[in-house]
């Protein structure tokens, strides 16, 4: 988990043996377009892959592990440095093979300290920036008067953006990633990048926890990942069973774009708060002092556990798990309010005033809110919590002589963890909730919405031989109600049959 991101000196050696073929005319072909826009070949290319959240949604940001898996679907960033030979201004170049979507950028390196991000406007160089950014920090640290050299960069990315599928971290990791081995850096530790990467992306505008950029970064082929986050952020393999029929998952994208930046005061960033003052609220009511913590708004649910605990009140020597069913069933007590808290009764329990409350949670992302659901939304991270390391002890300790029994059983677990979602924590869609009923209803285990949600994709535990089956009945049930004349070519973007793919490469 501390190892340096592997470093490619041979482009061939960006993927396994057995997926270059599939890559090697991208690849090629980003190499010729590079060389017809800089007039030079890349000296490089960094890699970093989108991601799937098998389960523990909403929860990374309340610091509960999470369990997702790198897919095939990556950033490639091809890149040539432009080193710095005298004074004058050196310039960042940014262009993107669908240059229909993604408009050319361009910035000047500064020479102390970062590049300004506009966040009020959605342009997606804003994250190659947040990237930079980052490395740039990372840099200085090792030496307080580093400066960038240029860049020329051509930017390949086969992650849908707004699928869930973290397209963002992908394309923020490989960013920083281009920018350090760019600047001759190319011994970066995993951590060192994520923890960079995790900060960097805020500066994009959402409150972000730190699951994609962790699960682009630390996954290993063939492998999901379990990450957690307290009492510090640690990695590590979570291997499928070896025997047994295969686990088959099956990430289906609903073509409902989730607009991160436009929605987040009232989606993602909300949720982010509600979570943290649900901490803070219970905090209050139990007298206890939450320690500040890497959540993102500086304490969380799982802070409040461990203070609860440290406190005494409890026995300290009780299993996770059931550390985490004492919070569920604290919180369904004290916050009892079906129709949410406002700002009065939150700031008054808090013993602090309404401008002081917003000063200190809703200014450096805003939100808009009338009523914070703070016990919905703390049961769903509660049991959600639970639900990760039931899935997790069922694939390290998979029932003994009892095959379908497992993937059933794991099935129903991704069923909770979706009707959590829809009705606990609200951020699925209709869509998502009708793909679900689908898939099931064409032998599915189990599905649910992964990512933020609110769109996005959705991710379905499958029979092997049921794969054709689904998808079929996806397209007619589905796909082909919402858009009669779909081409194929969408349809076979839209449901991916993915292994757990490697991560970042720079
Ligand atoms: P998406 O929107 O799928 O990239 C977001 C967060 C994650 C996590 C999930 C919900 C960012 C960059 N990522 O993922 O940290 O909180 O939602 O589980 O905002
Ligand atoms: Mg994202």
């Amino acid at each position: 988990m501390n190892e340096p991101v592997p470093v490619v000196r041979n482009l061939e050696d960006l993927y396994p043996k057995d997926a270059l073929e599939s890559q090697e005319a991208r690849l090629k072909h980003l190499k010729i377009r590079f060389s017809e826009l800089y007039g030079r070949p890349p000296l490089f290319i960094a890699r970093s892959p989108g991601r799937v959240n098998l389960i523990g949604e909403h929860i990374d940001y309340s610091l509960y592990e999470v369990l997702p898996m790198a897919i095939a679907a990556d950033v490639l960033i091809a890149v040539s440095p432009v080193p710095r030979i005298s004074q004058e201004d050196l310039n960042v170049h940014i262009a993107n093979l669908n240059i229909e979507k993604f408009k050319p950028g361009k910035f000047s390196v500064p020479k102390d300290g970062n590049v300004e991000i506009d966040a009020s406007t959605l342009q997606w160089t804003n994250y190659f920036k947040a990237g930079f950014s980052g490395a740039v920090d990372l840099l200085r640290k090792q030496n307080s008067r580093f400066s960038s050299c240029g860049m020329d960069v051509l930017v390949d990315g086969t992650v849908p953006a707004g699928g869930g599928l973290s397209s963002s971290a992908a394309f923020v990791c490989a960013s920083a990633l281009a920018t350090l081995r760019a600047n001759g850096s190319d011994k970066v530790p995993k951590k060192e990048l994520v923890e960079l990467a995790i900060v960097s992306e805020r500066a994009v505008g959402v409150n972000s926890g730190g699951m994609d950029q962790a699960a682009s970064v630390f996954s290993i082929r063939g492998d999901a990942v379990s990450i957690s986050f307290s009492p510090a952020l640690y990695a590590e393999p979570l291997p499928f069973p070896k025997t047994g029929p295969p686990i088959t998952f099956m990430i289906a994208q609903s073509f409902v774009a989730a607009d991160k930046h436009v929605a987040a005061p009232e989606q993602y960033n909300l949720r982010v708060v509600e979570c943290t003052l649900a901490a803070e609220f219970l905090a209050a009511k139990l007298d206890l002092k939450l320690k500040t913590d890497s959540g993102p708004l500086g304490s969380s649910l799982r802070g409040l556990q461990n203070a609860y605990y440290e406190s005494g009140r409890a026995d300290q020597r009780s299993s996770a798990e059931e550390q985490v069913r004492v919070m569920l069933s604290l919180s369904d007590k004290l916050l009892d309010k079906h129709e949410g808290y406002t700002r009065e009764e939150i700031a008054s329990t808090l013993s602090m005033s309404v401008e002081a409350l917003e000063q200190r949670f809703m200014t450096k992302f805003p939100i808009r809110a009338e009523h914070f659901h703070l016990g919905p939304r703390a049961r769903h991270v509660f049991t959600e919590a639970l639900r990760v390391q039931a899935f997790k002890q069922l694939l390290l300790n998979p029932p003994a002589d009892a095959d379908p029994v497992l993937l059933q059983k794991l099935g129903d677990i991704l069923n909770e963890s979706h009707t959590s979602s829809r009705d606990v924590y609200v951020h699925s869609c209709p869509e998502i909730d009708d793909m679900c009923e689908i898939a099931k209803g064409a032998g599915s285990y189990g599905g649910r919405v992964t990512g933020a949600g609110w769109g996005g994709s959705s991710v379905h535990l499958v029979p092997k031989d049921k794969v054709e089956a689904i998808k079929n009945a996806w397209e007619e049930k589905f796909y082909r109600k919402r858009e009669p004349d779909i081409t194929k070519e969408k349809l076979a973007e839209a449901v991916v049959v993915s292994e757990p793919g490697h991560g970042s490469m720079m």
